[in-house]
């Protein structure tokens, strides 16, 4: 048996013994539906979206992503400076999700969940993710720390703005039946994070007897702290990434893998 399935065989055991199981999920979990990360590069971005499905915005887009870093994008100053541009970044991405499918991770996480649920245990998925892709694959009551990339609203009254399955076509798109300028309902750098979410993520990670990390660089605050809290909270920590990230020497086992081939190998014949 190699280290990853050792390592598994090994978690496997932890989680069929938790009364409490915590995730934090990252962009690596949606890699495999074909999400780019915030880590893509432009190269790599060929092998993610197929150019006739949009179209044309591919090209406008793939270039924004080779000009701009998406981070510098996903920022308050960036929608006031251009909001056509930028928000024609999001539809891009919102409609990118709407057409991706929820993958073997996404699905082996909400049968752990039913899992542990199902016998009685408290299950917390905490996700970094704005495409709504682990709701689609099943799980219930998901954390969205950095909101919904689906739930667009009006820039002065909050009011929500709700667009179809294909691009808005107008930037920056208005509230239907007003002029009011609408924003993605996403968290961008800079800004608070929801009080509800950060305070359900708190409680679930101090619950856990098992926390994973999934997907994620662990690199971008306050979402990656809550991989230490877990660990001074006493919950045995497990990181899956096929790379190394921020976390990995501070986790108890790292599965050095993508979330798709990981996780149905922890999860198989329920937990
Ligand atoms: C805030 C929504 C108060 C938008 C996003 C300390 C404390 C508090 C704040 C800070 C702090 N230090 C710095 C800050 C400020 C900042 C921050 O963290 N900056 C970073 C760059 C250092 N944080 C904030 O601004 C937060 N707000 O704290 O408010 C405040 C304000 C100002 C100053 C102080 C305090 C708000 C952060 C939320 C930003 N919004 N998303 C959108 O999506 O457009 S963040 C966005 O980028 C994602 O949501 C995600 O969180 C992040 C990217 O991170 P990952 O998900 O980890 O993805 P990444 O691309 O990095 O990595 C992918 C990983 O997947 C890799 O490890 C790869 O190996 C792996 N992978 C690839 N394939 C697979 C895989 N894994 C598994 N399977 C695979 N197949």
């Amino acid at each position: 048996m190699d280290g990853l399935d050792a390592g598994i065989a090994e978690v496997r055991g932890w989680l069929a013994a938790a009364r409490g199981v915590a995730v934090l999920t990252g962009a690596g979990v949606s890699a495999e539906s074909r999400i780019p990360t915030f880590r893509t590069s432009p190269e790599e971005l060929d092998g993610f979206v197929d150019d006739d499905e949009d179209g044309g915005a591919w090209d406008s887009m793939k270039a924004l992503w080779a000009r701009f870093d998406p981070a510098t994008l996903a920022t308050p100053e960036a929608y006031r400076r251009d909001p056509a541009m930028v928000s024609r970044w999001y539809d891009w991405r919102r409609v990118m999700c709407l057409r991706a499918e929820p993958n073997p991770g996404h699905l082996a996480l909400a049968a752990l969940q039913r899992a542990v649920e199902g016998r009685g245990g408290r299950f917390g998925l905490i996700t970094q993710n704005v495409d709504g892709l682990h709701q689609r694959a099943g799980s219930t009551g998901v954390i969205e720390l950095h909101g919904s990339i689906h739930a667009w609203r009006g820039i002065e009254s909050g009011r929500a703005a709700a667009f179809g399955e294909g691009p808005i076509g107008e930037y920056p798109p208005t509230v239907p039946g007003s002029d009011e300028i609408a924003r993605p309902g996403v968290v961008w750098f800079g800004e608070m994070l929801p009080d509800a979410a950060v305070r359900s993520a708190a409680a679930v990670t101090d619950e856990a007897d098992v926390f994973l990390t999934i997907g994620t660089s662990a690199e971008v605050y306050p979402a990656a702290g809550f991989i230490g809290r877990a660990r001074d909270a006493g919950a045995k920590t497990v990181e899956v990434n096929p790379e190394a990230t921020a976390a990995s020497r501070e986790v108890d086992v790292v599965l050095r893998g993508a979330g798709g081939e990981v996780m149905p190998k922890l999860v198989s014949r329920a937990v």
